[in-house]
């Protein structure tokens, strides 16, 4: 008779999750013993670097990730990159051990205390069977609730003791749909009003290019002749940035969002929250008589959207449907944005030069992965995402996703064979969140390019303390940091790019390399304004 653990892998193997993210410990051992031959194991490290490694994995894949975490504190370290799992949209199906059902009644040691509440409120599910031959069903039932939207992590508890048991049936496996279209009379009302409009403008969000509907936002931006914003904060990039319609990335505070929105009598907003602010600047959310409409997949984003009406649908969907009844407009295309103006020379390199640099080596389907807070605004100015499924960050605003994201995000492009090369900036600080992913990429031979702009400071926290007048806050230099015995340490090959100009001979190096490269730059301690 087959046990619980047999059936469990035959299902995974079914449903293609045969690549386990993870760090193991004793409550998760019954679970991987004997491993099978056709399944991978990515070590991890560390549990926040392996949820985050699944997440990149699961968005440049497009299909639904594993990740296995020791019972509560590797849930706890893997939190942090839950809640951005959750504010991707990123379906994970999370797993973590728990002590044996007959010790849980006196808490042992690594008992999971309350498994179904200590990843909420971020996972769409959580659950601990009931029964050890629930198992199976279980992850059936995880996969087609992280599969459906609004996608999103999911969570189940696994008592040690369950895997040896004898198993039930294994259950069906099952599809379920992975997007859904809009409502078409309420579609009709948006593209009636789309239509009526002298001077609409368009925002979108990531979920136009989780949708991989480049193309027809661009054929919906140029038949209503309508300038085209990115939403505030995005963590993927949702039109192509060099195209004439293209406006910039809105600011994520109320009163200077609505500034760019003057003038406008319609915006419609596909694929993103209304909207994604940060620093609290009050003000209207819309110029007095603008109006807004909303497409979004998840009815909690529809529902606290401050302003505006929102119908449910995928944005690709959405946007295709919307196409169809939307008539050319009669007024000349928006003019193109002035071209940035060239780097000014500065006494000792800056961010905005290290990424002229860049732009002017960057491999044609390179892929971008960012968490350089201060310098994002430069790094956006001067490397625009000009191909779909090419710029990935984090939603949430939490720290250590983007480095071992880069590393899940390399591995499927080895596996799909795209094999894009991938390029994340990190800043300083926010590379030692996750760091041991380095040893990931090593141990995978993961050819990924880590440029670190080092400013020796949590740069963005001074601009905040100054835009917030909240003076002499501790904890915001990080001098005698040594950025390439870290990377060493880890097993990575690294070259300080002392200059911008050694940056393409570095980068072309790193690229040619079947390992990971960690390029520290120093850059000046000026700090850019948050805004
Ligand atoms: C998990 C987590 N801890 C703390 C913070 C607060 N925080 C936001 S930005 C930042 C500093 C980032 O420093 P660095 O990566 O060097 O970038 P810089 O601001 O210097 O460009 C910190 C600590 C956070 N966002 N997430």
């Amino acid at each position: 008779m087959a046990t619980v653990r047999e059936t469990t892998y035959e299902l995974l193997r079914a449903l293609g999750l045969t690549t386990v993210f993870g760090n193991p410990g004793s409550t998760e051992q019954p679970f991987l013993q004997d491993f099978p031959a056709d399944f991978r194991y990515v070590h991890a490290l560390q549990e926040a670097s392996a949820v985050a490694m699944a997440d990149g994995y699961a968005q440049a894949t497009g299909r639904p990730a594993h990740v296995n975490l020791h019972t509560a504190p590797g849930t706890g370290n893997g939190m942090g990159n839950l809640v951005t799992a959750w504010h991707n949209r990123t379906p994970l199906i999370v797993t973590a051990g728990q002590q044996s059902r007959e010790m849980l009644l006196l808490e042992p040691r690594l008992a999971n205390r309350a498994p179904t509440e200590l990843p909420q409120p971020y996972v769409k599910w959580s659950h601990e069977p009931v029964r050890a031959q629930d198992i199976p069903a279980a992850v059936m039932r995880a996969y087609a609730t992280a599969a459906q939207p609004p996608t999103g992590p999911v969570f189940l508890s696994l008592p040690l003791d369950d895997w040896g048991q004898p198993a039930d049936p294994p259950p069906q496996v099952r599809t379920v749909a992975t997007r859904f279209g809009p409502d078409p009379r309420r579609l009709r009302e948006f593209a009636a009003v789309l239509a009526a409009s002298h001077s609409p403008v368009l925002v979108f969000g990531a979920a136009v290019d989780r949708a991989a509907a480049w193309p027809v936002a661009v054929a919906v931006a140029e038949r209503l002749a309508a300038p085209v914003w990115s939403a505030p904060a995005p963590e993927r990039a949702a039109f192509p940035e060099q195209h004439p319609h293209y406006r910039g990335v809105l600011p994520y505070a109320i009163a200077p969002l609505a500034g760019k929105l003057r003038g406008h009598d319609t915006v419609l907003v596909v694929g993103a929250p209304v909207f994604r602010y940060y620093p609290h600047i009050p003000g209207a959310h819309l110029p007095d008589g603008t109006r807004l409409l909303h497409v979004t997949d998840d009815p909690d984003e529809a529902a606290r959207a401050p302003v505006g009406d929102s119908l449910l649908g995928d944005a690709g969907l959405t946007l295709a449907a919307l196409l169809d009844l939307l008539p050319a407009a009669d007024r000349p295309a928006p003019e193109p944005r002035p071209a940035a103006a060239p780097p000014k020379p500065a006494g000792s390199p800056d961010a905005d030069a290290l990424f002229a640099a860049l732009a002017a080596c960057w491999p044609t389907d390179g892929v971008l992965v960012q968490e350089s807070p201060s310098n994002l605004a430069a790094l956006r100015r001067r490397l625009p995402v000009v191909r779909p499924a090419s710029y990935f960050t984090m939603a949430s605003g939490g720290l250590g996703y983007g480095l071992p994201a880069a590393v899940g995000i390399a591995l499927a492009e080895r596996d799909t064979g795209r094999g894009r090369p991938v390029i994340a900036v990190i800043g300083d600080g926010s590379f030692h969140y996750s760091v041991q992913a380095l040893w990931t990429a090593a141990c995978l031979r993961l050819p990924v390019v880590v440029l670190v702009p080092v400013n020796q400071q949590y740069a963005i926290l001074k601009s905040f303390a100054e835009l917030k007048h909240t003076p002499d806050v501790p904890g915001l230099d990080l001098p005698g940091l040594d950025i390439t015995a870290i990377a060493r340490g880890y097993g990575c090959a690294t070259r300080v790019v002392g200059a911008p100009d050694e940056l393409p001979d570095a980068l072309a190096d790193a690229l040619r390399a079947d390992g990971p490269t960690v390029l520290p730059a120093p850059i000046s301690t000026e700090v850019p304004r948050i805004l």
